[in-house]
């Protein structure tokens, strides 16, 4: 890792992820350094985390978006990336993404997952992202094709959005915020991985998580109809 001041924060939301993030962190590109958020691990996420060079946040309360916003709040530098801590992504699809923002081609850049495998990608998250993300296109106008699974934008823009969902629904109230507060977001190709072995799906890998993850989703959507979230 690059021991100069970093441009861009890496927040990596991990729950139980112990097993994944030496790969996950094998090779941060040059300028990124990696905001590993631990909420309820217990197979020792965060001293593996610290100990390959990451800092690590403690999060108490339980979800994706909370880990998330968590993460955000302790950044430092300038530009924040979001990353999942599963190693279904990698760290090298960031820097085009981040030249993308700092170049002002657009306000936030997204990543459109691409899987590299076979069976990565299970036809329940796939079908539900489709229709929300073909949803949020006509709705935003934004050119996308997937729910921001990895994103990179400046920090304070971020933060400006007051993102209110602290569990599954968060990428979705981004993109609508994000679409209200007139932002640009280029989508860009990135891997998508199987997850490491040794770890277990929490959010869409089963039938039960895309559910629950449905659940979350509507209820932002019952608040964009409310006129909540503008
Ligand atoms: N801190 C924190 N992280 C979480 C929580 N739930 C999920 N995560 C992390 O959020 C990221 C996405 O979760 P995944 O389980 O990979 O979700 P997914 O990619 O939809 O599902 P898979 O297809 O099975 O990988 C991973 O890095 C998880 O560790 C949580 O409650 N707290
Ligand atoms: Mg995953």
């Amino acid at each position: 890792m690059d021991n100069g001041p970093a441009t861009c924060d890496i927040v990596i939301p991990c729950r139980d992820e112990a097993a994944a993030l030496p790969l996950v962190l094998a090779d941060v590109p040059d300028g990124f350094a990696v905001v590993v958020v631990d909420n309820g691990s217990t197979d020792g996420t965060a001293d593996v985390a610290r100990s390959l060079g990451a800092r690590v946040v403690h999060e108490t309360r339980p979800g994706y978006g909370a880990a998330v916003h968590a993460g955000v709040e302790a950044a430092t530098a300038e530009y924040v990336a979001v990353v999942d801590g599963d190693d279904s992504m990698v760290l090298s699809d960031l820097p085009p993404m981040l030249a993308a923002v700092r170049d002002g081609h657009a306000t936030m850049a997204v990543g459109r997952r691409r899987p590299v495998a076979r069976g990565v990608w299970p036809w329940h998250a796939r079908a539900g992202t489709l229709v929300l993300a073909t949803w949020l296109r006509r709705s935003s106008g934004f050119g996308i094709h997937d729910l921001a699974p990895m994103r990179v934008c400046r920090r304070d823009d971020l933060l400006d959005l007051s993102i209110e969902d602290r569990r599954f629904g968060y990428p979705l109230e981004l993109m609508v915020r994000a679409s209200a507060a007139g932002w640009t977001v280029v989508e860009r190709d990135i891997d998508y991985r199987p997850r490491a072995a040794g770890t277990t799906s929490k959010v869409s890998g089963s039938l039960r998580g895309t559910t629950r993850t449905i659940k979350d989703f509507g209820r932002v959507l019952r608040d964009v109809r409310a006129e909540r979230v503008r």
